[in-house]
């Protein structure tokens, strides 16, 4: 289990408290759809994924990235028990939608560089390495229940 001293848990809820999850929530997942053009397959019942410009002004995207960033809030009020957390999502991941939880490292990954474009100043090394470990920690928790 992943252990975040109070500074990384400042780190942490200094960055989120700016985050607009709607307008970041889309950016990370339509760059990672386009980035890692397989997660698409998902995503099937999404329309129009076929350049870089359907993707980030498709509008099931932008829901649905408004959704998972919301969902990894909770992350962010849960970072001393991550894997309880995200139980159930594991679950519904695992049994219901099948997605490989590579992706999930690839999502956190895919969000931190998204916020260190938008907080560039503010997000230092400590601040990012401690993002790192949230992510990692998530994904960590989203595969827990796979079998
Ligand atoms: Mg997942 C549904 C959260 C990564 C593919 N995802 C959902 C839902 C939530 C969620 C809250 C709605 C669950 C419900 O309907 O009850 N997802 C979530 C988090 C993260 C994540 C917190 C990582 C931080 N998801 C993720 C990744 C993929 C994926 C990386 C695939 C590349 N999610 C996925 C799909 C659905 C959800 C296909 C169903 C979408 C739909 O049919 O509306």
């Amino acid at each position: 289990m992943v252990h975040f001293t109070a500074e990384e848990k400042a780190a942490i809820t200094n960055i989120w408290k700016k985050v607009n999850v709607e307008e970041i929530g889309a950016e990370t997942l339509g760059r990672l759809l386009i980035v890692y053009p397989w997660t698409q397959r998902f995503f099937d019942t999404f329309g129009n994924l076929s350049s870089p410009c359907a993707v980030m002004g498709n509008p099931r995207v932008k829901a649905h990235g408004k959704k998972v960033l919301t969902s990894f809030g909770e992350a962010v009020k849960n970072m001393d028990h991550l894997k309880e957390a995200f139980a159930k999502l594991s679950e519904l991941h695992c049994d219901k939608l099948h997605v490989d939880p590579e992706n999930f490292r690839l999502l956190g990954n895919m969000l931190v560089i998204v916020l260190a474009g938008h907080y560039g100043k503010e997000f230092t090394p400590d601040v990012q390495a401690a993002w790192q470990k949230l992510v990692a920690g998530v994904a960590v928790a989203l595969g827990n229940k796979y079998h």
